[in-house]
């Protein structure tokens, strides 16, 4: 039976918590602490979406910042355009940890034009640069999910698209539209999921074309030897 990304979100216990601007600032670190100390320390990794970065929405950053652990997932709003708590910032400055995005190269521009600018440090990941499914149409999480699961079976995402969610213009409307904070969480906690189906299973590109690299070395330095030892027909 196929898996729908927010039903397995549910089913595996994960804590959906939400910065909006009426929590505290105690709250927010504390919110922030248990993000934090759900991420394990080997291979430290987060998986990031924004929503809302398109077009003149997004003209002072995303209207939401989505970030998940496997067990914990942060949906940020701001509390003014463009103005994100100081530990979402800090977090995605933080060198240590790998951010997992889907097509994220929108994302981490939107973030760029927050005020003051948000910059996505340390390793950056895309899900796109680690998928052998063909490029055209570019695939989406749930296809990607599909892709790693380990027992082969469909996965499968709301669609914003029937949900009508391109008309939702605000960070308000976005929190209070049903099910879309849980959909927007999802896709930051699918998209760390899906990076770790993928690195459990398939060997990533820039892995194969090192080895590519390798082999070609070891050939041009084999030749080099033949010829200096004279072996060589030429
Ligand atoms: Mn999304």
């Amino acid at each position: 039976m196929a898996k729908q990304l927010e039903n397995e979100m549910v089913k595996a216990g994960v804590a959906v918590l939400v910065v909006d601007p009426n929590t505290g600032n105690n709250e927010t670190a504390a919110i922030y602490d248990r993000l934090r100390q759900s991420i394990p320390s080997n291979g430290s990794s987060i998986g990031l979406d924004c929503e809302g970065t398109d077009g003149h929405k997004g003209h002072l950053g995303p209207l939401m910042v989505q970030v998940a652990s496997r067990t914990v997932a942060v949906v940020e709003v701001p509390v003014a355009a463009g103005e994100y708590s100081g530990q979402l910032r800090e977090l995605l400055a933080d060198k240590d940890i790998q951010k997992i995005v889907c097509q994220g190269k929108e994302d981490i521009l939107s973030l760029r034009r927050c005020r003051p600018s948000m910059e996505v440090l340390g390793p950056v990941v895309d899900l796109q640069d680690m998928t052998r499914l063909p490029k055209n149409p570019t695939p989406g999480l749930a296809a990607i999910l599909s892709e790693g699961d380990p027992e082969r079976v469909a996965w499968s995402k709301q669609s914003f698209k029937k949900k009508g969610w391109w008309g939702l213009e605000s960070s308000e409307d976005m929190l209070e539209e049903p099910g879309f904070v849980s959909y927007a969480a999802a896709d930051a906690w699918g998209t760390l999921l899906a990076y770790e189906q993928l690195t459990g299973q398939a060997p990533s590109k820039p892995a194969r074309l090192e080895i590519v690299g390798e082999v070609l070395g070891s050939c041009l330095f084999a030749m080099c030897v033949l010829k200096f030892c004279g072996v060589s027909s030429t």
